[in-house]
């Protein structure tokens, strides 16, 4: 069944055995995974992808575990991306136990993939949108996403994800002063969790902070407080992301999102494979190394190296 056809035949009748060992061939890059990935591609765009984003130990995983048993109740099939680049030991650990075992005893509609830490976080981020487009692919209409909100992973999600639900708690240095800029302005959606802790001051200082700021497309983060362990304010959670939903699908929203995060990987996929095409064949292979001496030593400047390896491989072309 090592074929392509074979995969997306698989893909397609989304039992869990064969999507995890597609998973892996995506996950891998290896030689198939792109002639897979086409052929997939036409499959998808039905998901709605949800980001989970959150300092460690927030309780994304208990949150996931809980949406995506109530996503069950209500007979949407759905999968799961858990994206842990701080912990490459923990994968077992990384869902909550109850929806992993309840993938583990046999329902089909749920399935879980932990994303294992390779390489360099950009390839993490390429391979994770991967992994969506497979489980998008195989029918699942709502794939999640859990990353920790550390360095760039937090933005990412925002590349990815149709709704991004940021998961602050009460009391953990989460106070609204010391939130990074950035965070602010991805979520579409602020979870309290934890608010067992009480959550109603932080619940203010956000609205009054959110009150300063006015988003392009209009809309007002929603705010939902929820105790994830005893499944509190799940259904409230549900709600909410229901209303984004129907804001998005009027005027066309979601699809101009959807725009906006093409264009941006585009851009980035054309950079890879320009530098790869038309740069590095041409480089000698100690070409960056010396580069990279010559502006640690400060012998020359960054921008200067990169115009000079821009002309030796021009120059290299020329020769043929
Ligand atoms: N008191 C309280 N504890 C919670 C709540 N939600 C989760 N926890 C606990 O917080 C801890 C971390 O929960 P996780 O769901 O693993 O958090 P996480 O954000 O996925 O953690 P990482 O993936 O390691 O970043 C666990 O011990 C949970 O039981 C809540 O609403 N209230
Ligand atoms: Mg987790």
């Amino acid at each position: 069944m090592a074929t392509v056809a074979g995969w997306v035949e698989a893909v397609r009748e989304a039992d869990a055995r064969s999507l995890a060992r597609v998973l892996s061939v995506v996950e891998n890059r290896g030689p198939q995974a792109e002639e897979l990935l086409r052929a997939l591609f036409p499959a998808g765009g039905g998901a709605t992808t949800i980001g989970v984003t959150g300092a460690p130990g927030a309780g994304k995983s208990t949150l996931v575990d809980q949406l995506a048993r109530e996503y069950r109740r209500r007979q949407e099939r759905v999968g799961i991306v858990a994206v842990d680049p701080t912990s490459p030991f923990s994968h077992g650990a990384i869902l909550g136990d109850r929806v992993r075992m309840q993938a583990l005893f046999g329902d089909p509609g749920i399935f879980i993939r932990s994303m294992a830490t390779r390489g360099s976080l950009g390839g993490l981020s390429a391979a994770t949108a991967d992994a969506c487009a497979v489980l998008d692919a195989a029918g699942f209409r709502r794939v999640m996403i859990e990353t920790v909100g550390v360095g760039q992973g937090e933005i990412d999600i925002v590349q990815l994800a149709d709704v991004v639900l940021v998961v602050l708690v009460p009391g953990m240095g989460d106070d609204v002063q010391t939130l990074k800029a950035g965070i602010l302005e991805i979520a579409d959606i602020f979870v309290l969790n934890k608010a067992d802790r009480g959550a109603d001051r932080l619940q203010q200082e956000l609205r009054a902070m959110l009150g300063l700021a006015r988003r392009a497309d209009g809309w007002r983060p929603a705010i939902v407080q929820t105790v994830a362990t005893e499944a509190r304010g799940i259904a409230e959670l549900c709600a909410a992301i229901a209303d984004f939903e129907s804001f998005q699908a009027a005027e066309d929203r979601r699809a101009a999102r959807r725009r906006e995060q093409w264009r941006r990987r585009l851009e980035r996929l054309l950079r890879d494979r320009w530098y790869e095409a038309a740069l590095a064949p041409h480089l000698p292979a100690a070409a960056l190394d010396e580069a990279a001496d010559a502006v640690a030593a400060r012998r020359s400047d960054p921008y200067g190296a990169a115009e000079a390896l821009i002309a030796m491989a021009r120059r290299a072309a020329e020769r043929g």
